[in-house]
């Protein structure tokens, strides 16, 4: 997965759709602004915007941080929504977002939905990215389509292990991002702390743009640093702002802070470390321009402050999304065209307006729901009427769009028409998640699809009772929607096996199957998936020859089965180098099937095979003898063949695993992860806390959470997310081949029962 920085596809400058935005009428909430006034509700919003008034953005947290209550505040303040419901809040309405049962239950956002608002005559569209590193494809398709992020800190908690995680991966896609350093009402919430933390264990060069006045259950409202301004949330639901003077008493600490910020600006910022050695005092707008070109750079995090349960300090970080963040066009993206033989070329595409370009975009989500097939589409450049034909550069396919919307959360709004920088839905539009879709049927352009890392967990599936129908189609809508959830029967078990990045994502989908889809399910014990591999090359020539009375079979193959670069050590090849008419061409893909086939259980332990090239050099074939058929069996034949003479190795999948935990704790955790084969890659510690990286075996990682919980008394947390495939040591080989053999033997025996 670190491999993969996905590049981006290109923008353009364009104009804007017709927005038709009904605002509900909120009857028991007159949204008074005095600082915002720039929207009312109840408008129609018709004004012809550019590429300038887009911001699309994540809200990235760990886990309980208030990303959903953040999130429900934003979508109050500009009008989206006319009610609030807290997260798992007394009148079970549940908060907006979070619009599956499930996510209401647990209070935990699991599926990412974009949902779309308007503040400051600024489009934000907001990409909900899930919590939870095990449904990283989510993640990866989330930040691949959003300019910038919000960081969510708790006020208390700080920086933890899922921070660091969210934090690595904005790095891996150079997301720009704000800081907010929410729950200040909290007892024990310290802001300071959380900056400290967020400057050494986070790396960023972070400053306060915000202060709190006042601290916890006191927490009063917000100083803005920048206009030396005291800021107020009055109303039921601080809706109105209202401006005041510094209270005397946090003058000299804004000051202090103040100067802190520019300091840290100048140190990234040449115009402002001029000014600044100049003593110059930069006006605040121009201090304002240099925060942003340091954000947008990556070489400055603004903080902001706030509660969002306590509706303070959100409508500055509003205000901050629009200012600091990137505009669409503002980020590089690039799209590939394909050449015939040659590398594809990268192309970023001449940022002009929406009518002179064609229109390119990229499907991020798929969504099996109650619209029927709906598709999530961020489109990078030109625009797309609706009624027109898209094509869809993969498949060649060309299909209608009768209808285009953007939604909010359950419900969509129709539209009539879609431009760059925008993020929309289609229907009923057939294809996969990483598709690119172009007006231009000519335009052989595409965006590099999403990358799907491959399943490293499975677990039997089993319904509970007869409810055959129903678990199929939620076995079909689950692995639609998400790549990296598969289901698949196993013929020797005689079992279904669905697979995953993780336990809690397997349990997820058998926890939906039972509330959605009324059909519960029994999950088997966890297996990793290993793969089966060469650590060397080996020749193979086999005949497969067989007379039994007619037509016989005849087909010979020659080559070699070679070790993929490491780089490719999870994919498998086919590479047919023959000359001549020894192997007819015909029967070229039978071996290639034949090879495939085989690949799909390696003989060692049963286990895929992976990071190998099957070779065909030469052959032999029979006039009359040699079919299909033959030829399958040859390959099969060859690399049964490998087996015998190869060197073959089991891979697992590692993992990258962080643990946060009480300083007293972070020895033994060291121990416990040595225990499991893991490497240290670092160790941190910090006013209490300790941070340890590792390398570990997904293997070796089972029962870690409960074995954490109770060391800790519930303290200690742990992200894990796939890093790679690496050989297994060779008592673990033993192991796994041994487990496979009795497996078999175990096998073997109810078949003997059964005749
Ligand atoms: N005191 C306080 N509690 C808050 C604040 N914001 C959120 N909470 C509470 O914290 C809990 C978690 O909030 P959520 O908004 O569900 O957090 P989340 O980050 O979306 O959580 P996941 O969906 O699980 O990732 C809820 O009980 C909220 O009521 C805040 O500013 N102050
Ligand atoms: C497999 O590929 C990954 C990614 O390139 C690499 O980090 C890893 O070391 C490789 N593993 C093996 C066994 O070659
Ligand atoms: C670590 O190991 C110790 C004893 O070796 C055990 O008591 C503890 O529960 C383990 N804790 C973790 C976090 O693995």
């Amino acid at each position: 997965m670190k491999r993969m920085w996905a590049p981006r596809v290109c923008h353009s400058v364009h104009g804007h759709p017709l927005w038709r935005i009904f605002i509900k009428p909120c009857a028991a909430v007159p949204i008074v602004t005095v600082r915002y006034a720039s929207r009312g509700p109840a408008k129609r919003f018709t004004d012809h915007k550019d590429v300038d008034h887009i911001r699309n953005i994540g809200i990235s947290a760990h886990i309980d941080s208030g990303k959903t209550t953040l999130t429900e505040r934003v979508l109050f303040y500009t009008g989206r929504i006319a009610e609030m419901h807290e997260v798992k809040g007394k009148d079970n309405v549940g908060a907006t977002m979070d619009s599956m049962e499930l996510e209401r239950q647990r209070g935990i956002t699991i599926q990412s939905a974009a949902t779309y608002t308007l503040w400051r005559d600024c489009n934000i569209n907001i990409i909900d990215t899930p919590g939870h590193v095990d449904f990283t494809v989510e993640v990866e398709r989330a930040l691949r389509v959003l300019d910038g992020a919000v960081l969510v800190l708790c006020g208390v908690g700080g920086v933890q292990s899922q921070t660091l995680t969210v934090n690595r991966q904005m790095k891996r896609y150079s997301v720009p991002c704000l800081a907010f350093i929410n729950k200040l009402d909290r007892m024990g919430a310290n802001p300071y702390r959380v900056l400290h933390q967020m400057r050494t264990k986070l790396n960023h060069n972070a400053a306060f743009v915000n202060l709190p006045i006042g601290k916890e259950s006191n927490l009063q409202g917000i100083i803005d640093i920048l206009d030396e301004k005291a800021l107020y949330f009055d109303g039921t639901f601080g809706e109105t702002v209202r401006e005041d003077e510094i209270p005397g008493d946090m003058r000299q600490e804004a000051a202090e802070r103040r100067q802190e910020l520019l300091e840290a600006i100048s140190n990234v910022d040449d115009k402002l470390g001029e000014m600044f050695l100049e003593e110059k005092k930069p006006s605040v707008q121009e201090l304002k321009e240099a925060i942003r070109r340091v954000t947008l750079k990556r070489q400055f995090t603004p903080v902001f402050v706030g509660s969002a349960l306590k509706n303070k300090g959100v409508q500055p970080l509003l205000d901050g999304v629009i200012d600091y963040l990137p505009k669409p066009h503002e980020v590089d993206n690039f799209a590939f065209l394909h050449k015939e033989g040659d590398e594809n070329e990268r192309l970023r595409m001449n940022p002009e307006r929406s009518n002179h370009n064609p229109f390119v975009s990229l499907a991020f989500k798929l969504e099996a729901g109650r619209f029927g097939q709906l598709t999530y589409v961020r489109v990078y450049q030109g625009m797309l009427r609706k009624g027109e034909s898209i094509y869809n550069t993969r498949t060649h396919q060309k299909v209608r769009v009768p209808r285009l919307a953007r939604l909010h959360a359950n419900n969509m709004e129709d539209v009539e028409e879609v431009y760059s920088g925008d993020i929309c839905a289609l229907f009923g539009v057939d294809c996969a998640s990483g598709d690119t879709f172009v007006t231009d049927p000519k335009l052989h352009l595409s965006m590099e699809s999403i990358f799907v890392p491959d399943p490293v967990i499975s677990m039997s599936i089993t319904p509970k009772k007869e409810a055959v129908e129903q678990f199929s189609k939620a076995i079909h809508r689950f692995t639609k929607e998400d790549p990296t959830f598969r289901v698949e029967y196993d013929p020797d078990s005689k079992e279904l096996i669905a697979s995953g990045m993780g336990e809690l994502h397997l349990e997820i989908y058998s926890q939906r199957m039972e509330r959605e889809y009324n059909c519960p399910v029994t999950l088997g014990k966890p297996k990793v998936a290993f793969r089966e591999s060469l650590a060397a090359p080996v020749e193979f020539d086999f005949l497969h020859k067989k007379q039994s009375g007619g037509a016989g079979q005849f087909g010979r193959v020659i080559g070699i089965l070679e070790p993929l670069p490491p780089e490719k050590n999870t994919t498998i090849e086919f590479q047919d180098d023959t000359v001549g008419t020894n192997v007819p061409k015909q029967f070229v893909p039978a071996i290639e099937k034949g090879f495939r086939m085989m690949a799909e259980k390696g003989l060692l332990s049963g286990h895929k095979i992976s990071g190998v090239r099957f070779h065909l050099l030469d052959g032999a074939h029979h006039i009359v003898d040699s079919n299909e058929i033959a030829f399958i069996s040859a390959a099969q034949g060859a690399v049964r063949q490998a087996y015998d003479y190869g060197a073959w190795q089991i891979l697992e999948p590692i993992m990258f695993v962080e643990v946060t935990v009480p300083e007293e704790n972070q020895g033994t955790v060291i121990g416990n992860l040595t225990k499991r084969s893991g490497v240290i890659t670092a160790t941190e510690g910090a006013e209490g806390w300790g941070t340890v990286c590792a390398e570990v075996p997904l293997n070796k990682m089972f029962g870690f959470a409960t074995e954490l919980r109770s060391s800790t008394q519930g303290k200690g947390e742990f992200s894990m997310e796939y890093s790679r495939y690496a050989p297994v040591s060779p008592d673990v080989q033993e192991e796994v081949i041994s487990r496979y053999h009795e497996a078999l033997g175990v096998s073997e025996e109810k078949k003997k029962k059964k005749n």
